[in-house]
C-alpha cells in the first residue's frame, strides 16, 4: 500500500471538503476537517480490510474471537493514523491547512464502551492482534450511551448521559446483511421423534433483531485490518399482529418498547456485579448474536460440518459476562444442528477459554434461577443439564470431593453461578498477573484447580506501547529513537538497550527535559480547564483509575491531609513542592466512593487556597476521567500511585502505562506491581505496606484492630477527627461515613495499617527526588524494562498456550 504524504493528505481532504460541504478549506470548521480526514483514512483502510477478510477466507484460517461486554477504545483517529504510518504526515497536513491538529482530533467522541481495566485491556488486545498479523476479532455491544460523563459540582460527582453517537461515528459500518434474531422468553416444547431423538421447539418468544456495526481494527504498518463487531438492538420488522390474543399483543408492544434498552447503555459498574434483569438480557443479546454469527460465517467460509468448529474457532470470554455463550453454543449445536448432547459438549468444551479479572467477591456473577428460567428458558434447561452431569461426575469419579459439591455446583442456593459454569466448560482458565493466578489457584478457585489443574494458567496483562508510548508521548518516543534506534517499535523488549545509558549524564538530562516539557503541557491544560496554576517544578504525583475502596484513593488523601497538617504547624517546612493529581469515576450507586471524591475536592479547595502552604501543595481533581484524559496525564507523571490493598488488584494496567512513560511506581506488592518489582528491583520503585499473604491472613484469622492505630498514632487520629468534626465540610456530617467505615467497620482495606509505611515511602521518594540524576536514572531503568508489559507479549502468550492460531 502506498503511504500518503502530507501533500496527498491535504489534496484528498481538500477534495472531500470541496465536494461534500461545497466549501473552501479556509472556510471549513474543525469538525468538517475531522470528517474529511477520517474519510481519507477510511479510503486507505477499505482495500486492506477487504483483503484481510479474503485472506482469512481463502486460507481457511483458524480465528480467535474475543467476546466482551466492554471495549474501551477511546478516540481512534490518532491511533488509526499511527498504525497506517501517517500520523506525522497528518499533523503536518493539518498544520499547513491552518488547523491545530489537537482541535481536529478532539472532534471525535471518546468512545467509552467500557468501565476501566477490563474494557481497556480488550481494546489493547485487539490492537496487538492486528499488529501481530493474527486473525482475531472482537464482539461487543454498540451501546448508545457509553460510560456516564462526570461533572464535579460543589465537590460532588454528578452523572450525565454520554450520548456519544449524537454526531455520526466515522469508523463504523452498518452491516444489515449480517443481522440475526435473538429470542427471549417463550415456551420450550419437546417432541420425541420417531427415531427416539428429541426435537426442541422454542415458541412464542420475544424477538429482537441484532444488527452489527463493524469498526476496523488496523494493525501497525502491516496491512492487516481485523474487525470489532458491535451489536445494536432493533425491532424485528413488521408490525405486530393484533388480530389474535390481545394480551399477547400488548405484551408485544411493551416488549418492542423495551428493545431500545438492550443496547441502550453500558452498566457503569467496575469490578462489581450488577444483578439486574436488563444486564442479563444484554449479556444474552451479545452472546447469542455473536455465536450465531460465528457459526454462520464458519459454515459459509469453511464449508465444514459443525464438528470441525473447534479446529477453526476459539472463543475467549472476557470475565464471566459473556459466559452464556457456552449454553448458547450448546443450544445451536443441538437444536439447530441436530447434534446429540455428548457431541455438542465435546465440541463446546474445546472452544471456550475464560479469563478471570478479579477476586472481589462482589464481582462474582450469579443470577437467580427464576429470572433466568423466565427470560431464557431453553438456556436455563441446558445449564441445568450441564450442572447435573457435572455434579454426577464428581459424585462418581471424585469421591473425595463429594462434600464440596455445594461449593462447586453451577446451580446452588437458588442461583446460577457463572464463574463455575465458565470453568467447567472451558479448556483454559487464566488470571491476569502471576500473583492473581496464584490466588485463584490456592484460594478462590482452589477446588476447581484441584479438579482441573491443567486448565489453569497465567497471562500477565499488557498494554499497547503504540498508543501508550508512541502516540501519547511523541517527545519521549523520538528521544528513545535518537538514542537506541527504532528496533523496539516492533520488539518492545529491545527498550532494554536503554540501560547502557543509565550513567550517561547527557542522556539523563535529555530525559529530564522531555518530562519537564510534558509537565508544562499538563500544567497548561490544568490551568485552562480549572483556572488553577500548578508549579511545573513540583513533583507530579498521579492516581488515575476507577474509584474503589480497594484502590485506596483514601490512603492518598490521608497522606495529603497529613502533609497539610504539617505545613500548618510549620509553614517553613523544607518540602519539595507536590502536585497531587486525581482522576476517577465512581459507580453512581457507590456511596462511599462518591464520598471520597467529595473529600478529595474538599481537601483541594482548602489546601489550594491556604497561604500557609505557600504553593508547596496543590491538589487537582480532573473531572470526567476517560481514555483521552489518561493520554494527556500519563506522559507528565513522575509518581504513579498503585496503592491497592495487596491481593485485591488482579493486575492493574495503568501501572504499566506510567512505567513506560518514565514515572516511578509508589505501590504495594499487588497485581502486576510485583512483576515490575521483579524486573526493576526495589531500588527503582517505592514499595510499601502489607503483603498479600498478610492481608489474606488477617481476613481469615482476624487480628487487625484499626482503633488501636487510631489510639496510638496522633497523625492518624488528627485526620480522622478532622473528618468527624466537620473541619473539612460545610456541615459536620459530610465525611462521617468514611470515619465510621474505618473505626466501626474496622477499616476493611487496611488504610490505617498501611498509613505509616506509606508516609515513609513518600518521604523516601522526596529525598530521592532531590537528586535529579538519580531520579532520572531510576526512571530510565523503568522505561528500559517496560517492554515486558507490551500487550504484544501478552497476546503472543495467549496464542502459544491457548489459541494456537497462526499469523497470516
Ligand atoms: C480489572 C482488574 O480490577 C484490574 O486489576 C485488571 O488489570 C483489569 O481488570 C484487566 O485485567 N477488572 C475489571 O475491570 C472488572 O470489571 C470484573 O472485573
Amino acid at each position: 500500500m502506498k503511504r500518503l504524504t502530507a501533500e496527498d493528505l491535504k489534496a484528498r481532504m481538500t477534495t472531500y471538503i470541496n465536494t461534500t460541504y461545497r466549501l473552501d478549506v479556509k472556510e471549513a470548521t474543525e469538525e468538517e476537517v475531522f470528517y474529511a480526514l477520517a474519510a481519507v483514512v477510511n479510503e486507505q483502510v477499505k482495500p486492506l480490510w477487504d483483503k484481510t477478510n479474503e485472506r482469512y477466507k481463502s486460507e481457511q484460517t483458524r480465528q480467535v474471537y474475543y467476546l466482551s461486554m466492554e471495549f474501551l477504545i477511546g478516540r481512534l483517529i490518532e491511533s488509526n493514523l499511527l498504525n497506517l504510518g501517517m500520523l506525522k504526515e497528518a499533523n503536518q497536513a493539518l498544520q499547513e491547512l491552518g488547523f491545530q491538529a489537537e482541535d481536529v482530533f478532539t472532534v471525535e467522541q471518546d468512545a467509552a464502551l467500557g468501565n476501566g481495566g477490563l474494557g481497556r485491556l480488550a481494546a489493547c488486545f485487539l490492537d496487538s492482534l492486528a499488529s501481530l498479523n493474527y486473525p482475531g476479532h472482537g464482539y461487543g455491544i454498540r451501546y448508545r450511551y457509553g460510560l456516564f460523563e462526570q461533572r464535579i459540582i460543589h465537590g460532588n460527582q454528578v452523572e450525565l448521559p454520554d450520548y456519544w453517537l449524537k454526531k455520526p461515528y466515522p469508523w463504523e459500518v452498518r452491516r444489515e446483511e449480517e443481522a440475526c434474531v435473538v429470542q427471549f422468553q417463550g415456551i420450550v416444547r419437546m417432541h420425541q421423534r420417531r427415531n427416539g431423538s428429541l426435537e426442541i421447539n422454542h415458541e412464542h418468544t420475544d424477538k429482537v433483531l441484532a444488527v452489527p456495526y463493524d469498526v476496523p481494527v488496523i494493525g501497525y504498518e502491516n496491512e492487516t485490518v481485523n474487525t470489532l463487531r458491535l451489536w445494536s438492538a432493533e425491532p424485528v420488522s413488521g408490525a405486530p399482529d393484533n388480530s389474535g390474543d390481545q394480551e399477547e399483543f400488548y405484551h408485544h408492544l411493551d416488549f418492542e418498547h423495551s428493545i431500545e434498552q438492550l443496547s441502550g447503555f453500558l452498566y457503569p459498574d467496575d469490578s462489581s456485579y450488577e444483578g439486574k434483569e436488563l444486564r442479563l438480557k444484554q449479556q444474552y443479546f451479545l452472546v447469542s448474536a455473536s455465536v450465531q454469527n460465528m457459526i454462520k460465517q464458519f459454515k459459509k467460509n469453511y464449508r465444514l460440518s459443525s464438528k470441525h468448529f473447534p479446529e477453526k474457532i476459539v472463543i475467549q470470554i472476557n470475565d464471566t459476562h459473556p459466559s452464556l455463550s457456552i449454553p448458547e453454543l450448546m443450544r445451536i449445536l443441538m437444536d439447530e444442528e441436530d447434534l446429540g448432547w455428548d457431541e455438542a459438549w465435546e465440541i463446546t468444551t474445546r472452544v471456550f477459554a475464560y479469563t478471570n479479572h478479579t477476586t472481589l467477591s462482589e464481582a462474582l456473577e450469579t443470577w437467580p434461577i427464576a429470572m433466568m428460567q423466565k427470560l431464557l428458558p431453553r438456556i436455563y434447561m441446558i445449564i441445568d443439564e450441564i450442572n447435573e452431569r457435572f455434579c454426577q461426575g464428581i459424585w462418581f469419579d471424585h469421591k473425595e470431593k463429594r462434600d464440596k459439591i455445594p461449593e462447586l455446583a453451577i446451580i446452588a442456593d437458588e442461583q446460577v453461578h457463572m464463574a463455575r459454569l465458565a470453568i467447567v466448560a472451558s479448556f483454559s482458565v487464566n488470571g491476569v498477573a502471576n500473583i492473581h493466578t496464584e490466588i485463584l489457584k490456592k484460594k478462590e478457585m482452589k477446588e476447581f484447580h484441584e479438579l482441573y489443574p491443567e486448565r489453569f494458567n497465567n497471562k500477565t496483562n499488557g498494554i499497547t506501547h503504540r498508543r501508550w508510548l508512541m502516540q501519547v508521548n511523541p517527545k519521549l518516543t523520538s528521544l528513545i529513537q535518537d538514542i537506541i534506534g527504532d528496533q523496539w517499535v516492533k520488539r518492545p523488549k529491545q527498550l532494554i538497550s536503554l540501560l547502557r545509558f543509565q550513567h550517561d549524564k547527557d542522556v539523563l538530562e535529555q530525559f529530564a527535559k522531555v518530562k519537564n516539557e510534558n509537565k508544562l503541557a499538563l500544567a497548561n491544560f490544568i490551568h485552562q480547564q480549572m483556572g488553577i496554576t500548578v508549579d511545573d517544578q513540583s513533583i507530579f504525583d498521579v492516581q488515575i483509575k476507577r474509584l474503589h475502596e480497594y484502590k485506596r484513593q483514601l490512603l492518598n488523601v490521608f497522606h495529603i491531609i497529613y502533609l497539610y497538617n504539617e505545613l500548618k504547624e510549620n509553614p517553613n517546612l523544607d518540602m519539595t513542592p507536590r502536585t497531587f493529581i486525581f482522576g476517577a469515576k465512581a459507580a453512581p450507586s457507590y456511596h462511599l466512593a462518591k464520598e471520597v471524591i467529595k473529600l478529595i475536592n474538599t481537601v483541594a479547595s482548602i489546601v489550594n487556597y491556604d497561604k500557609d502552604t505557600k504553593g508547596k501543595l496543590k491538589v487537582i481533581f480532573l473531572e470526567n476521567y476517560n481514555v483521552s484524559l489518561a493520554e494527556k496525564i500519563i506522559p507528565a507523571a513522575e509518581i504513579s500511585e498503585q496503592i491497592s490493598t495487596a491481593s485485591k488488584e488482579a493486575s492493574g494496567t495503568g501501572n504499566m502505562k506510567f512505567m513506560m512513560n518514565g514515572a516511578l511506581t509508589m505501590g504495594t506488592m499487588d497485581g502486576a506491581n510485583v512483576e515490575i518489582y521483579d524486573l526493576v528491583g526495589e531500588e527503582n520503585m517505592f514499595i510499601f505496606g502489607l503483603r498479600a499473604e498478610e492481608v489474606l491472613d488477617y481476613y481469615q484469622h482476624g487480628g487487625y484492630h484499626a482503633r488501636d492505630i487510631y489510639n496510638k498514632d496522633d497523625r492518624v487520629r488528627r485526620i480522622l477527627d478532622q473528618l468527624n468534626n466537620g473541619e473539612f465540610g460545610t456541615h459536620d456530617i459530610e465525611f462521617k461515613d468514611i470515619y465510621y467505615n474505618i473505626l466501626y467497620h474496622n477499616d476493611p482495606y487496611f488504610v490505617l495499617k498501611d498509613f505509616e509505611p506509606y508516609i515513609e515511602a513518600h518521604e523516601y521518594a522526596e529525598s530521592v527526588y532531590r537528586d535529579k540524576m538519580k531520579w532520572q536514572r531510576m526512571s530510565l531503568i523503568n522505561i528500559a524494562h517496560s517492554g515486558k508489559f507490551s500487550s504484544d507479549r501478552t497476546i503472543q502468550e495467549y496464542v502459544n498456550d491457548i489459541w494456537k492460531i497462526n499469523p497470516t
